[in-house]
């Protein structure tokens, strides 16, 4: 990495400074104590921890992720994990022992249940630990589950007793959305709640199949096959929702998620309005040595553009 880049790269979020604007999406490289620590160790700017529910959970049968190799196909991923976590406790734990100087973590909660997610709210807002919230509204692959970021009426309701329980900033975790009229209905709910202080934007585009030609066969095993999408696939999807939400949520910061696996993704994510950007599915296939990599990418098209800070072209994307 260049010296330049660490000062090309420096911005805010919610007005804690970060290194840099990349971190892990949730669920890769952070469901046990050695990858939370692996990510601290890395260069991401910061970092989120698994979703985690308030026992921990198996998940689904293996095989549950497989990545679509890029050959005679473009690069991505389909998984239908069904939520495997130590245990919300084990997590808040973790919390507890986080170098909050070396980068800001966000702590990752999806109850099965409204009142899971209010058990473990209480119980984060009693710790007072300098984590972040989010909810996940947005898990696809819980076998007899409905997402509820597709349910407004849920989504409301979570929406009021959270922010009433916690009676602090937080954020969401959203699914991709693909129609004017949710984008419209979700951002005006999202809008109800000064306390929703970010939204995360997007998660895996739920129940996608992804077939074997040779053995006519699906390529994972959990709900025939169905499973969430990452990579190449998304991005296109990602920066809608991105620039969706940055256009209906001024006063709200937006996290980008979904196809980023180089330099050049990175900047359309914060382009379309993201002031972070999460790595998925190529951060784990290619580990936490992605961080310095594409933050060699970025800075280079900066300085090609002649931006000195990401600051000066965050939501700046031009229409015709
Ligand atoms: O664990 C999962 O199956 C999973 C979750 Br919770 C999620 O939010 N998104 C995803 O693609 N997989």
């Amino acid at each position: 990495m260049s010296n330049l880049t660490p000062h090309l790269l420096a911005t805010q979020f919610l007005e804690l400074p970060l290194n840099n604007p990349l971190m892990n999406a949730s669920g890769v490289w952070c469901s046990v104590a050695s990858q939370l620590e692996a990510l601290t160790e890395s260069a991401a700017g910061a970092m989120v921890s698994k979703s985690c529910t308030l026992q921990p959970r198996d998940g689904n049968p293996e095989p549950r992720y497989r990545v679509l190799d890029g050959e005679n196909q473009p690069f991505g991923s389909i998984n239908s994990m069904g939520l495997p976590n130590e245990g919300f406790n084990y997590y808040l734990r973790y919390a507890q022992r986080h170098d909050y100087e070396a980068k800001p973590l966000f702590i990752s909660l999806s109850g099965l249940t409204l009142d899971d997610n209010l058990t473990m709210v209480d119980a984060l807002k009693d710790a007072v630990l300098p984590a972040l919230l989010e909810i996940n509204l947005s898990c696809p692959n819980v076998p007899g589950k409905s997402q509820t970021g597709y349910d407004f009426e849920a989504m409301d309701m979570m929406l009021a007793e959270v922010s009433s329980g916690y009676q602090r900033g937080f954020g969401v975790k959203l699914p991709p959305y693909f129609d004017m009229a949710h984008f419209d209905e979700a951002a005006e709910i999202l809008n109800r709640y000064p306390l929703v202080a970010f939204v995360t934007c997007i998660n895996s585009i739920g129940n996608a199949l992804a077939i074997d030609l040779d053995s006519e066969t699906t390529l994972i095993k959990p709900k025939d096959g169905f499973g969430g999408l990452g990579g190449d696939f998304v991005l296109p999807t990602a920066l809608a929702n991105v620039n969706a939400f940055y256009r209906r949520c001024p006063e709200k910061a937006i996290i980008g998620c979904g196809g980023v696996k180089s330099g050049r993704d990175a900047f359309l994510h914060i382009l379309a309005g993201a002031t972070l950007v999460q790595i998925g599915t190529s951060l784990l296939e290619e580990g936490p040595g992605i961080f310095p990599r594409v933050q060699t990418e970025l800075a280079a098209i900066m300085v090609k553009k002649g931006y000195q800070s990401v600051d000066e072209f965050r939501g700046k994307l031009k229409t015709l």
